[in-house]
């Protein structure tokens, strides 16, 4: 079944036909639900549309956990308004995916067997509230770094769901990031929760990424039809250069004893994560991968009552305005 719906595959398509796709691709020309397109395309387009909405919800979990303990009021309700918009977004990518033929229903169904996977950094547990910090700093940095030029993609309900969520994205980033910056300048006890938060997600977030070009099975295809714009080492140098003066600004060590900047490629060198440990966590053996689905398991049993009264409802409405004619 997922096989079927999402994995890509030796497309049997019309070499005309797929040539005249590619020069549309090419051309910047925007896809639409209804033109034709390739399936391989298709399919890939389900799994990271698919992919990126399960993030956006399962992302929810570990900054939710935070929302009853937020250290002030404004604090909370930022907080609160970011995870409330991480539901948004996660609605816009499954309509978006919706349009492509799949329904919310068979991806979330794919999400808890184990099929469809989300967001590696998600696996991980959010210990101390500076982790709310670095997560918005971090974990919404990578995101925007990999989501703005996905506002290019050629797929247009994609690119155009990505507008809204980069915008939204960029307030989490700063809400997070302000969050580190008191911290960072507060008591040497915050300062050093602040720290400790940026040495546990630091390497996650750089696996956010997705593994090494090398090691990307996907990335050629996806960028040649502009699913994909850029590589997955590209966009993590992108995100180092830009987030080492952030670090230094709040006083704050990057975990990391290699990381030098290069007079010659002018971009830092790094070390780079631990590939085992990204092949483990999306593998389903990451320390909170259980619990995560578990948790969205039972709110998807919770949530089967509102499910079968809404189609009642639109089954009796329909039947009658039917009877009504
Ligand atoms: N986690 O060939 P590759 C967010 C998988 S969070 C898990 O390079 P691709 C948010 C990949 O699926 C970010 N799995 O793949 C922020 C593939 O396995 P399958 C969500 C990963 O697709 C704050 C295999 O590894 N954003 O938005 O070309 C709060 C080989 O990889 C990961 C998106 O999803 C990973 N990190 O490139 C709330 C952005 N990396 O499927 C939410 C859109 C790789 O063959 N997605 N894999 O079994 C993308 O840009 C791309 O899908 C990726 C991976 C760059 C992530």
């Amino acid at each position: 079944m997922y096989a079927q719906m999402v994995k890509s595959e030796a497309t049997k398509d019309d070499p005309e036909q797929l040539a005249a796709f590619q020069a549309r691709v090419d051309a910047d020309e925007k896809i639409e639900p209804k033109d034709w397109m390739p399936e391989g395309y298709r399919k890939t387009l389900i799994r990271q549309i698919g992919q990126h909405a399960h993030s956006e919800i399962v992302g929810q979990l570990p900054e939710g956990n935070w929302i009853t303990r937020a250290p002030t009021l404004e604090r909370k309700a930022n907080l609160l308004a970011k995870v409330q918009d991480e539901a948004g977004h996660g609605l816009y990518l499954y309509c978006a995916a919706e349009t492509l033929g799949v329904s919310r229903d068979e991806l979330t169904e794919m999400l808890l067997n184990g099929q469809m996977k989300y967001s590696s950094i998600f696996n991980y547990p959010t210990l101390t509230w500076a982790d709310m910090g670095a997560v918005g700093w971090l974990v919404d940095g990578a995101a925007i770094m990999n989501q703005v030029p996905l506002q290019r993609t050629s797929y247009g309900p994609y690119a155009r769901a990505m507008v809204r969520v980069c915008k939204e994205e960029s307030f989490h980033q700063r809400q997070g990031f302000h969050v580190m910056m008191a911290m960072a300048n507060g008591t040497a006890d915050q300062k050093r929760m602040a720290q400790d938060a940026l040495n546990r997600f630091w390497f996650p977030a750089l696996m956010m990424f997705g593994p090494s070009d090398k090691d990307s099975v996907h990335s050629s295809q996806s960028m040649a039809w502009k699913i994909k714009m850029n590589t997955n080492d590209e966009l993590r140098q992108k995100f180092v250069d830009e987030t080492v003066p952030q670090a230094e600004y709040l006083g704050l060590t990057i975990p990391d004893e290699k990381l030098t900047w290069n007079e010659d490629t002018k971009e830092y060198d790094f070390t780079e994560p631990n590939w085992d440990e990204f092949f483990d966590v999306i593998s389903g053996n990451g320390p909170c991968n259980v619990d995560r689905i578990n948790m969205r398991q039972k709110a998807w049993d919770d949530g089967a009552w509102v499910r079968e009264a809404m189609i009642e409802h639109a089954e009796k409405k329909a039947a009658r305005k039917l009877a009504a004619e």
